[in-house]
C-alpha cells in the first residue's frame, strides 16, 4: 500500500495557516510512527495504551485548545486538526484526548477557580493526571436533566451518592468532574478516585471502541471537601457546554477515520484482481469510491467551517449538532462501504474499515444520539421544542 498523505480532493490545506499545517504535520508523524503500531494488540485486548499517554503530552495533545498552564494554545482549527489525525488512527486515541481536553480540563478551565485550574492543569496536560467526565447514568442517557446522582452538604464539604455509566477513562481516570443534583441545581464536582465509597467497574464485553477504557463509576457515601465544588456550574447548561467542545472534537475526528477507510479502499482496490483485472476498474467501485470522497470532502468542509465560526465567536451548539450527527454517519457509511470493498479482506483486523466502522457505531450514539441532535436542531429551526 502507498503511504498516506491526506485525502483532500477540495484543496482544504489551502485554507489552513502554516500554523495549522504544522500542528497537523506533528501529530500526524506521531500518529505514523507511534500510535498506530499499538492500536492492534491494544484493540485486541481491549485495553488503551498508557504508554504513549506521556509522550502526547509532551507533544502538547492534552487541553491543547486552552490557553495558559502549560496547555499548547492551538485554535479551533488546529485542535480539530489533531483529532482528526488522532481518529485516522483509531476513535480510542481521539476519545482518550477529547475526554481529557474538551471534557475534563474545560470543565476546570471555565467553572473552576484560579487555585483549581493551577493544581489540575499543568500536570493534566502533561498526562501526570488523568480526567474523566461524570455526566450520563445507566437510566439517564439522552436526558442527563434526569440524573439521580445527588450531593448533599455537610459541615466541611459534600457527600455524593450515585452512580454514572459509559464513562471514558474513568477506570483509569485519578479526578471525574461528577455531575450531581445540588438540591435542584446539575452541579460539577472534582471527585478523586482514590476517595473512600469511589468505586469503578470497566465494561469489558464491548464490541466497539475496545482500544478506550470505559467504566461505571459507583459513589457511595463519598465525602468531599468544599473545594470539590467547581463554583462557576450552574445547570446541566455547563455540562451541555462542556459537550460542545467534545462534540467538536468528534466533528473532526470522524473525518480521520473516514479517511483511513476511504485511503484503504482506494489502495486495495488497485491492488486487488478479479476477473483478470483490478477491482478499482470496475465502474461500481469507482462509484462507491466518488460517494466516498465526495462525502468525506463534505464533512471535511464542515468541520473547517465549524472551526471558522468557533475561533469567530460565532459557533452556536445547534452548528455542532448538525455537524456531530452528519459527520458520523457520513464517516459510518464511508466505514462500512469501505469494509464492503475489501470482500472477506475486510472482516479481519488487518485492515482497518470494520474497527473503524464498529468504534463509529459508539461514536454515532455517544455524546449525543442522531435523534437528539436532529431534535436539537429542529427546535432551533422551529422554535418548537419536540424532545420533552
Ligand atoms: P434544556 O432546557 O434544553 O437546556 C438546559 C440548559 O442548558 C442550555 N443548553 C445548552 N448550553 C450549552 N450547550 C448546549 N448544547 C446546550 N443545550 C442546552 C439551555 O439553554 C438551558 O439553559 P438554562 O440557563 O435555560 O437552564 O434541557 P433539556 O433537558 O430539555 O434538553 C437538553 C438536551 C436534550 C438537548 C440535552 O439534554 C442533550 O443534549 N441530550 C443529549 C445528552 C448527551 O449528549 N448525552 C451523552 C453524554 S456524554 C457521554 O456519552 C458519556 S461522557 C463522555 C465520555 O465519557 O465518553
Amino acid at each position: 500500500m502507498q503511504p498516506y498523505r491526506g485525502i483532500d480532493l477540495l484543496d482544504i490545506e489551502s485554507q489552513l495557516t502554516d500554523d495549522e499545517r504544522q500542528v497537523r504535520d506533528t501529530v500526524r508523524d506521531f500518529v505514523e510512527a507511534e500510535a498506530m503500531p499499538a492500536v492492534v494488540p491494544h484493540f485486541r485486548e481491549g485495553t488503551f495504551p498508557l504508554e504513549l499517554v506521556p509522550r502526547m503530552g509532551e507533544l502538547g495533545l492534552f487541553g491543547a485548545h486552552l490557553e495558559g498552564y502549560s496547555c499548547a494554545g492551538l485554535g479551533p482549527v488546529a485542535y480539530g486538526l489533531v483529532m482528526q489525525e488522532l481518529e485516522r488512527a483509531d476513535s480510542g486515541y481521539r476519545s482518550f484526548a477529547s475526554v481529557q481536553s474538551s471534557l475534563a480540563m474545560t470543565a476546570i478551565y471555565e467553572f473552576g477557580t484560579e487555585e483549581h485550574r493551577e493544581r489540575y492543569l499543568p500536570d493534566m496536560a502533561a498526562g501526570r493526571v488523568l480526567g474523566a467526565f461524570g455526566l450520563t447514568e445507566a437510566d439517564h442517557g439522552s436526558d442527563p436533566a434526569g440524573m439521580e446522582t445527588h450531593a448533599v452538604e455537610t459541615s466541611d464539604g459534600f457527600t455524593l451518592n450515585g452512580g454514572k455509566m459509559w464513562i471514558t477513562n474513568a477506570g483509569i481516570a485519578d479526578v471525574v468532574v461528577v455531575w450531581a443534583k445540588l438540591g435542584d441545581a446539575i452541579r460539577g464536582f472534582l471527585v478523586d478516585t482514590t476517595l473512600p465509597g469511589v468505586r469503578r467497574e470497566d465494561i469489558h464485553n464491548k464490541l466497539s471502541m475496545r482500544m478506550s477504557v470505559t467504566s461505571a463509576l459507583l459513589l457511595e457515601d463519598v465525602r468531599v471537601g468544599e473545594d470539590a465544588l467547581l463554583p462557576g456550574t450552574r445547570g446541566l447548561g455547563s455540562a451541555l457546554a462542556c459537550l460542545n467542545a467534545a462534540r467538536y472534537s468528534i466533528v473532526w475526528g470522524v473525518c480521520g477515520a473516514a479517511a483511513d477507510c476511504l485511503h484503504t479502499a482506494i489502495e486495495y482496490t488497485k491492488e486487488r484482481e478479479q476477473f483478470g483485472r483490478p477491482l478499482a476498474s470496475f465502474q461500481l467501485v469507482q462509484q462507491k469510491l466518488a460517494d466516498m470522497a465526495t462525502s468525506l470532502s463534505k464533512a471535511q468542509l464542515l468541520a473547517l467551517q465549524l472551526g471558522r465560526l468557533k475561533g469567530a465567536s460565532t459557533l452556536h451548539w445547534s452548528h455542532v449538532s448538525m455537524a456531530k450527527y452528519s459527520n458520523t454517519l457520513a464517516a459510518l457509511e464511508i466505514a462500512r462501504t469501505s469494509r464492503d470493498l475489501l470482500g472477506a479482506a475486510g472482516i479481519t483486523d488487518d485492515l482497518p474499515p470494520m474497527r473503524h466502522a464498529m468504534n463509529l457505531e459508539t461514536v454515532h450514539t455517544y455524546e449525543g444520539t442522531q435523534h437528539m441532535h436532529q431534535l436539537i436542531l429542529g427546535r432551533h429551526l422551529t422554535g418548537i421544542n419536540a424532545i420533552s
